[in-house]
């Protein structure tokens, strides 16, 4: 048995869905929980010691974690080849940078909604922003017919990084001046998996 800890809103937690989906593994327990820099539940904390979501729990093994370990293990249990081997290096650095763009844009909503308004900073929010920015200007420039390119990993995880921008960061704009990258998320965000594990 296998137990996928989980949040509908994580766009990490997505990632490991939309895989799900894809690869058809419906035998995966999907379980929510509550995770939080300050504190989520304990059975989190229990099994997954950083008690960050996604964990994956098994029954023949250690909890798994992060979200790209996690993906690359569900990616393995089907043989999906999400991880092609022929392009194996762009396929774990789009996935990298997917990652980074969500983890500037989670931290910088923990930052207003985890600490009292008097100890916002800006100029750090700010940062958090230009790191979602430059990767999103490197989407667009550098990584267009990767993403045009058959199903890997890295896909998806730009297209969860994407959506949770819709979700949590729609007064931003990031599609202004990125015209390629707008285009292909709207289609991609078509896909049923996609469809299927829309938070909003
Ligand atoms: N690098 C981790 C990041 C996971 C992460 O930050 N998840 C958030 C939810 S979106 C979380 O669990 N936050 C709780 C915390 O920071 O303690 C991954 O790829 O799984």
């Amino acid at each position: 048995m296998i137990r996928l800890l989980s949040s509908p809103p994580s766009p990490f937690v997505r990632k490991v869905r939309v895989l799900l989906l894809e690869t058809g593994q419906d035998d995966v327990e999907v379980v929510d929980v509550t995770a939080h820099p300050m504190g989520g539940d304990a059975s989190l904390n229990a099994t997954a010691p950083l008690g960050k979501i996604p964990a994956l729990e098994r029954d023949n093994g250690p909890t798994l974690f992060d979200s790209g370990v996690i993906c690359r293990f569900l990616d393995h249990r089907a043989q999906a080849g999400l991880y092609p081997e022929d392009r194996i290096w762009e396929t774990l650095t789009l996935e990298a940078l997917a990652d980074g763009i969500m983890d500037a844009a989670v931290i910088s909503v923990y930052e207003m909604r985890a600490r009292p308004e008097e100890f916002w900073y800006q100029p750090w929010l700010d940062a958090q922003w230009e790191k979602v920015s430059r990767g999103l200007d490197a989407l667009e420039r550098q990584w267009m017919s990767h993403l045009h390119g058959p199903l890997d990993m890295g896909q998806i995880a730009v297209g969860c990084a994407l959506s949770y921008l819709d979700f949590r960061h729609g007064d931003k704009s990031w599609r202004d001046g990125r015209d390629s990258l707008a285009a292909w998320h709207k289609r991609f965000a078509e896909r049923p998996s996609m469809v299927e594990t829309d938070p909003s």
